[in-house]
């Protein structure tokens, strides 16, 4: 039996070090990564989630949970990502201007990854300019903008309109998720796809490429 609650459970307590080494334990013993995501790491987290929401935690307790996920992720890396092909293309990935949640677009950065593409991944809190930037340097197919916040998603459109400011926005496709986001919202600031989750992203970018 795979152990998906006392993944989660861990997770949720932060305890980094037993977390990477159950999910490594895990994975030899045949688990698949998908599920050790799923339903271990991510229902922990949607219980850190709930309960931060609630007032039950508060940051310190989330972050040292998060600290614990990111542990648990560069474990999981490998199995969940292809290594060792030749990229079809290229994508620039970064959590938006105001905005310092990065678990998910680490997720959505590994999986799209694991389909063959080059990911340039800007980080955090990340500026229009830079993006524009990035987008010139790296010659890329696809923009994707990870928001967390009510406040910041906003910002994904303030980017769209500076790619198009510099001509660029016909070159690459945007994609924009995020737990507040939604297909009326990426509809409504002209993104060309909204996806909700890493494995959707994944297989949506990789579409752009035949
Ligand atoms: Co923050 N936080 N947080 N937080 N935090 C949320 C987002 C919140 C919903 C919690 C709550 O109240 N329930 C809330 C936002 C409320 C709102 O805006 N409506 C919130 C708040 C309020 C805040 C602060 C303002 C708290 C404070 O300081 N008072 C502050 C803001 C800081 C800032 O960014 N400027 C803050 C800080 C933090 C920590 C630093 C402590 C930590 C982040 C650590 C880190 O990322 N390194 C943190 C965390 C961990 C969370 C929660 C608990 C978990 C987020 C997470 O990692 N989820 C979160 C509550 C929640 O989401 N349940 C919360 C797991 C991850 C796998 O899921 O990121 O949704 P997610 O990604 C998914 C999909 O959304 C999608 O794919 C991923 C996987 O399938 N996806 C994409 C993501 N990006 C995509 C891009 C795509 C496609 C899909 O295409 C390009």
């Amino acid at each position: 039996m795979a152990k998906f609650e006392e993944i989660s459970a861990l997770l949720q307590r932060g305890k980094a070090k037993d977390l990477a080494a159950l999910v490594a334990e895990e994975l030899n013993n045949g688990t698949a990564p998908k599920d050790i995501l799923t339903k271990g790491l991510i229902a922990g987290m949607s219980v850190v989630g709930e309960k931060f929401k609630n007032n039950e935690i508060f940051v310190p307790e989330v972050l040292i949970a998060a600290r614990a996920m990111n542990a648990a992720l560069t474990v999981l890396k490998p199995a969940l990502a292809e290594t060792g092909v030749e990229p079809v293309g290229t994508a620039i990935i970064c959590t938006v201007k105001g905005d310092l949640h990065d678990i998910g677009k680490n997720l959505v950065k590994m999986m799209i990854e694991g389909t063959g593409i080059r990911v340039i991944d800007l980080g955090v809190d990340c500026s229009a300019e830079k993006v524009v930037n990035a987008v010139r340097e790296y010659n890329a197919d696809i923009v994707c903008l990870s928001s967390l916040l009510t406040t910041t998603m906003l910002y994904q459109k303030d980017i769209i309109e500076a790619l198009k400011a510099a001509g660029l926005r016909d070159k690459v496709k945007v994609m924009v998720g995020g737990a507040p986001v939604t297909q009326a919202f990426a509809d409504e600031i002209g993104a060309d796809a909204y996806t909700p989750d890493a494995a959707s992203a994944a297989e949506k970018a990789r579409s752009y490429f035949g």
